[in-house]
């Protein structure tokens, strides 16, 4: 029997890519660079599957262009906000995404970038690091404590949850938005509100662990900003769309916030200027799942959802 043609546009695991060269017929992406439109259209036509990151955008005018020989786009990411799904579902070409693999590795990054942010971590990091570290005083580097604080969660999904159980280990109360109200199990004691504006009152640390959508792209503005408690703290290690990276830069700067721990941008990969010239800020980039387990699982899991379609049925993440 001939295996499926597979094009997989990054370098993944050692693992991962052997299984892949066991099952399928695969194409890969040996340079590990992004694939423009164009590179992307005319390598997807001469497949049966894709294997793409988050990196690779399935707009509708890609989709349409590729053709009917592609049959299934098995992303290597939770997040599908790079692949327009109607469009997909329209063209009858099937979609999986990675979700529960990841939450561990991503709710690490999020304390990484809460405590990073409350600790100045950026500033003595490059303050050590410069040999420009030349004072010591009780008064020097002192930051926010997060310990007994309350933990504003905007989405409750399954990074959500581990987020906040790991916030809870630093006997944060947990506090929560999302579209619909998590059985007690789930709960966890974590304090819902019914509108994000209610969430935001009681946030002294904001992360968020929502996918972002056309309708909520920018929630994070001048206006939602300004309810936060004075000196409160952002997180965002879901997608840069979801703030308006301006006022983020204007809450920094006025004083607004105390600080903020980023591992997503707008512009990706690069960041935000504006918000990387800011001392209060610390910066990762877009490294949330980026553990050698967790790539392994996110590999295996996009594999396991081609088998699932090449064996005739319907594999269970599928988006579209
Ligand atoms: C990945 C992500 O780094 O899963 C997602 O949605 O944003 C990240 O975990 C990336 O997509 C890997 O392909």
């Amino acid at each position: 029997m001939t295996k499926p043609k597979l094009l997989i546009t990054r370098k993944l695991r050692p693992v991962v890519e052997k299984r892949a060269a066991r099952d399928y017929d695969v194409v890969l992406n040996h340079d590990d660079t992004v694939f423009s439109s164009e590179e992307l259209i005319s390598a997807c036509r001469k497949v049966d599957a894709v294997l793409p990151c988050h990196s690779e955008h399935f707009s509708a005018e890609v989709i349409e262009a590729i053709g009917p020989g592609l049959k299934i786009i098995a992303n290597h990411s939770v997040g599908t906000d790079h692949v327009d799904l109607a469009a997909a579902k329209a063209a009858g070409v099937v979609v999986t995404n990675t979700p529960d693999v990841l939450s561990d590795a991503t709710a690490e990054i999020a304390m990484l970038c809460m405590l990073g942010a409350a600790r100045r971590g950026a500033e003595g990091d490059a303050m050590v690091r410069s040999g420009q570290w030349t004072f010591w005083s009780p008064a020097f580097m002192v930051g926010r404590q997060v310990t007994a604080k309350r933990f504003g969660i905007l989405g409750m999904g399954r990074v959500g949850q581990v987020a906040a159980d790991r916030a809870r280990g630093f006997g944060m109360e947990i506090h929560y938005h999302n579209r619909s109200r998590l059985p007690a199990h789930l709960e966890k004691g974590a304090i819902f509100h019914n509108t994000l504006e209610s969430l935001l009152g009681c946030s002294d640390v904001l992360s968020l662990h929502c996918p972002v959508t056309v309708d909520n792209a920018g929630i994070i503005s001048a206006r939602t900003l300004a309810l936060l408690p004075d000196r409160a703290i952002v997180v965002n290690t879901a997608r840069g769309a979801l703030i308006d990276e301006e006022a983020l830069v204007a809450a920094l700067t006025s004083g607004k916030l105390f600080a903020a721990g980023l591992d997503v941008f707008r512009v990706e990969p690069v960041g935000n200027p504006a918000l990387a010239a800011l001392p209060n800020v610390f910066l990762l980039p877009h490294i949330g799942s980026a553990t050698e387990e967790t790539r392994d699982a996110m590999g295996m899991r996009a594999l396991d959802n081609l088998d699932v379609f090449f064996a005739g049925e319907d594999p269970g993440d599928r988006v579209a």
